[in-house]
């Protein structure tokens, strides 16, 4: 049994519509490491979620990143969402933006089961090893410590609009790809095109294959 390692319901709903019944939430609030980018995150979170439940873990990680803010909230999304609120952002945007309001959706899946494959060829492995090197280990002794972990991306472009539409989660009413929000499409509709259908494309590929 694979565990889908989050607190938001939304996303258990989109990886089962993809992946099957064979997957069960975990609701384990794992430490997000202060990182720019979302791979380290998930990474990180993956290796402890492992640790914790001792079965496969997939852990999911994703941010909002608006082009004319640098990326901003990026991996900040949670936060901002929780703090100033999915409807803010959008008037930020518009005040702020006029029309260039172009952004990115993504997530970033990191597979974890204690078993060796070739991790992913990010460095996301480097705070094992730091933490390794400050204990004096030896290399091989550190390798052995950083679980291998696999990573998954997907990203969806589009541009931050007035909300529209009642399905999907977090940001999904301002989010519009193609004409539409991810608001206004059904689950199946938003995994064909989203950030997490395309990286949970990528691992059902991969994890057949293994
Ligand atoms: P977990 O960390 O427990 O998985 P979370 O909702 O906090 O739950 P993230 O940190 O990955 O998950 O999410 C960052 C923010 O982006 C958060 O506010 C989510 O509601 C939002 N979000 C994530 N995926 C989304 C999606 O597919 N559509 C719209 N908003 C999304």
């Amino acid at each position: 049994m694979l565990r889908y390692v989050t607190t938001n319901e939304g996303k258990v709903r989109e990886a089962r519509e993809y992946l099957g019944d064979d997957v069960a939430q975990l609701e384990f609030d794992y430490t997000e490491v202060q990182a720019d980018d979302l791979g380290p995150i998930a990474a990180h979170g993956a290796r402890e979620a492992y640790r914790h439940a001792g079965e496969p873990v997939l852990v999911d990680d994703a941010g909002l990143f608006v082009d004319g803010f640098d990326g901003f909230p990026g991996p900040y999304s949670a936060f901002v969402e929780h703090t100033l609120g999915v409807d803010t952002v959008q008037r930020l945007v518009a005040r702020e933006l006029d029309d260039e309001r172009r952004a990115a959706f993504r997530c970033v899946l990191a597979y974890c089961d204690g078993e060796e494959f070739d991790a992913s060829p990010d460095a996301v492995d480097r705070e094992d090893r730091v933490a390794a090197a400050a204990t004096g280990a030896e290399r091989g002794e550190q390798e052995e410590r950083a679980l291998p972990v696999k990573l998954f991306a997907g990203t969806v472009r589009g541009r931050i609009v007035d909300p529209r539409g009642d399905g999907g989660f977090g940001y999904d009413p301002i989010f519009e790809h193609d004409g539409k929000t991810l608001a206004e499409m059904d689950a199946a509709e938003k995994n064909a095109v989203s950030h997490r259908g395309r990286a949970l494309g990528k691992f059902a590929e991969w994890v057949q294959g293994r």
